[in-house]
């Protein structure tokens, strides 16, 4: 049995690391998550686990099996942050993950093959809106184009991973061999309301949705604010806000799509200047790609006519681009299934409307994630909360998926 309070402990305490009243600031390769890393590497070596930080940056907790040449049953998550997050996105996972494994090995459990927790690197992609993604190393589906990718302050990811002591030019040596592990298994908050709307503590997740992320450019002229008539302006920020409302009129047109606006820049932003130049950006997102990318060409499209109309200028630049949505592995969905039965919860199988680090997973090796329940659906928000019981629940399920795909061949 897991331990609740030990476990909702630790979440409680890891948060305290960048907290503020807006939220949790932990933002990738920032103090903060080194931070929070060497706070996870005390509970991994509590939990009697081996810990070692890979080429990555990632942290690696080990438990060893009795057949040191099996392949190795993998967990992890992330432990950034997006700005103003909660203390549970992606925390859960490493959290639970290492509750899994103590539990296991308090009870005297020994297994054939190793088990590993790994608290990833960068996974939300915010403070770079490209992802450094630590997860990504691992498989070999690093874009190494978002190394010279910059944040707000125009500190590049290559900067950040030597502050962190992490080489830019050696990140690769972390990829995994072929075959090197069974099975890959994230525990994570839902992050939306299905499992609230039906009661339900536990979801078994079917696959992960496929994101598209980018940034559009307008532009079109500064001019004085009092002495431009409107029939002679070019202005961007009017385009780029009926832009916005067309993005948002075309994603619902889509089962199971979303479009979102989430950053805006306006150039050269003063409050008598009709701005000359916006940039903003985009996430768009569906189960599968071919729909997804349906929707962004048509709001393409729709974007250039309004900047058309308007004598404005329009760039559409794609930062990053999922290949497909990733299914979790049938056989693997059943053992979590099996494993909610063993923990007396029903089943309840479901997408991700969120794109996780197990992603990254689903081409290297059968992959599979378990979801709670997130209170009134909130999540990259500061009153994001599950309750103690619903992570016990959570962690209890992946215990058992852990314990046996690690105890069996
Ligand atoms: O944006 C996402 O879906 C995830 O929280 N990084
Ligand atoms: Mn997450
Ligand atoms: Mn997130």
């Amino acid at each position: 049995m897991v331990n609740k309070d030990r476990l909702f402990n630790r979440l409680m305490e890891l948060g305290q690391i960048g907290n503020t009243e807006d939220g949790v600031y932990c933002m990738a390769l920032s103090p903060e998550e080194n931070e929070a890393h060497a706070q996870v590497k005390k509970y991994m070596e509590e939990a009697g686990m081996t810990v070692h930080m890979d080429a990555a940056g990632n942290l690696v907790g080990r438990k060893e099996g009795t057949d040191p040449n099996a392949s190795v049953v993998m967990t992890g998550s992330h432990i950034d942050t997006v700005y103003g997050g909660g203390m549970f996105d992606g925390r859960l996972g490493v959290i639970g993950g290492i509750e899994a494994v103590q539990a296991m090995t308090e009870a005297g459990i020994q297994t054939k093959h190793p088990i590993e927790v790994i608290a990833y690197r960068d996974e939300e992609g915010t403070r770079f809106v490209g992802s450094y993604s630590g997860a990504g190393h691992l498989t070999g589906g690093y874009d190494h184009g978002i190394m010279e990718h910059a944040d707000k302050d125009g500190k590049t990811v290559r900067e950040c991973l030597k502050e962190c002591g992490i080489d830019p030019d050696h990140v690769d040596d972390a990829k995994l061999p072929e075959g090197y592990a069974k099975a890959h298994l994230e525990l994570h908050i839902e992050q939306g309301a299905v499992l609230e709307s039906k009661g339900l503590s536990v979801g078994v997740v079917t696959g992960i949705c496929c994101q598209i992320r980018g940034e559009v450019t307008i532009k079109g002229t500064a001019s004085h604010a009092g002495t431009t008539p409107m029939d002679l302006r070019k202005d961007a920020l009017a385009a780029a806000a009926e832009c916005m409302l067309e993005i948002e009129d075309e994603a619902k047109k889509y089962p199971q799509a979303v479009a979102t606006v989430g950053k805006i820049t306006a150039f050269p932003g003063g409050v008598n200047v009709v701005p000359g130049e916006v940039k903003f950006s985009i996430d768009m997102r569906n189960q599968k790609a071919a729909l997804r990318d349906a929707m962004f060409d048509k709001c393409v499209e729709r974007m250039k006519a309004v900047c058309e109309k308007r004598g404005v200028s329009l760039d559409v630049n794609v930062l990053m681009k999922d290949d497909e949505g990733k299914p979790c592995a049938d056989h693997i969905q059943d053992i979590v299934a099996e494993s909610c039965e063993k923990a007396g919860l029903p089943v309840f199988r479901m997408p991700s409307g969120a794109g996780h680090d197990s992603s990254t997973f689903a081409d290297f090796c059968p992959m599979g994630m378990i979801f709670i329940r997130s209170k009134d659906g909130l999540s990259h928000n500061k009153d994001e909360y599950s309750s103690p019981e619903d992570c016990a629940a959570g962690a209890e399920v992946l215990y058992h998926t852990l314990l046996k795909l690690a105890s069996e061949d």
